[in-house]
């Protein structure tokens, strides 16, 4: 299949799909200039993620890991909403059970417009407190104090994400099994299919009998298991299978006239 075929192929699945549910990673944020994690210019080419992204790296070094975590905050402060976010928004309008399942804690997707997310790893506007569990939301940027504490009991606050060695909220992650194990297809966009337990979530979906299409610009562990994998930006390919959608719509309509 060349890839104009292959994106009329991934309209025809969405067009013909109940249940949708598109599997977001750092990839879709790339082209607003948030970095990845583990491409050429990754975060984790740059720095240590057991200095801080660990359990460990915080109670040892509050401080170091705010100063990383409030330098991300306004990074991705400054940065637009790109194509690929605003597509899948729009979707909303198409797909009234489209669910979008993040790995990501930019709070990108919200911004675009999309309504029925599930943030698997948190969310980087969120504060929470290190002992009553308290969660607040504060875009300020930069903090005005860091380690910024809490201002009902003064303990420390930690940002509201999982670092590696934690948990995932047991709730969020079995929603998202439950929406993977019943979805028609599954969008597998711009993530390394490398982290645990969340790179389980489309082979969920695949062993429950949904269609897998994979959009990325490398290949990555899923590929060999997904029904068409799309080499290419989120930002470009969605908007290319979007405009086939519509057409399709269009003449839909034309032949019941
Ligand atoms: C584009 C593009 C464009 C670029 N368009 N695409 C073996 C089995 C199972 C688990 C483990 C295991 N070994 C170790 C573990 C544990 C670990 C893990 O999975 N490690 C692996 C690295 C091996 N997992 C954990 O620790 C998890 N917790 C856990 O297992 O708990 C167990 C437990 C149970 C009970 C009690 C206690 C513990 C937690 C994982 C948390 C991950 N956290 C992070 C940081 C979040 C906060 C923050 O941002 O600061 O989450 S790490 C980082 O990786 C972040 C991401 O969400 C996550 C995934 O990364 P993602 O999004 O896929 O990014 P990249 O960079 O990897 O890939 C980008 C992709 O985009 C690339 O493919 C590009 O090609 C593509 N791309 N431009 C489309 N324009």
């Amino acid at each position: 299949m060349n890839t104009t075929e292959k994106h009329r192929y991934a309209a025809d699945l969405l067009a013909r799909s109940d249940h949708i549910v598109a599997f977001t990673g750092s990839g879709i944020s790339s082209e607003s200039g948030i970095p990845t994690f583990r491409g050429k210019d990754g975060l984790w080419k740059k720095f240590r993620a057991q200095d801080l992204a660990t359990p460990i790296a915080f109670s040892t070094n509050p401080k170091q890991v705010w100063e990383w975590y409030d330098w991300r905050r306004q990074l991705i402060s400054e940065k637009n909403l790109n194509p690929g976010h605003k597509t899948l928004a729009e979707w909303d309008n198409f797909f009234a059970s489209l669910y979008v399942i993040t790995q990501n804690i930019d709070g990108l997707h919200q911004k675009a417009g999309s309504k029925k997310i599930i943030e698997l790893h948190g969310n980087i506007w969120k504060l929470r407190c290190t002992q009553k569990g308290t969660i607040i939301e504060d875009h300020t940027t930069p903090l005005k104090e860091i380690p910024p504490k809490c201002k009902i009991c003064g303990a420390l606050l930690r940002p509201h994400v999982v670092w590696f060695g934690e948990a995932l909220d047991m709730a969020l992650l079995n929603q998202a099994l439950k929406l993977s194990s019943h979805a028609d297809l599954m969008l597998v966009i711009g993530t390394s299919s490398l982290v645990y337990p969340a790179a389980s979530i489309p082979m969920t979906a695949k062993e429950s009998g949904a269609k897998i299409i994979e959009i990325n610009p490398e290949s990555t562990p899923l590929t060999p298991h997904a029904d068409i994998s799309i080499r290419g930006k989120s930002g470009d390919v969605l908007p290319q299978i979007s405009e086939i959608l519509k057409q399709k719509v269009q003449k839909n309509r034309e032949k019941k006239k």
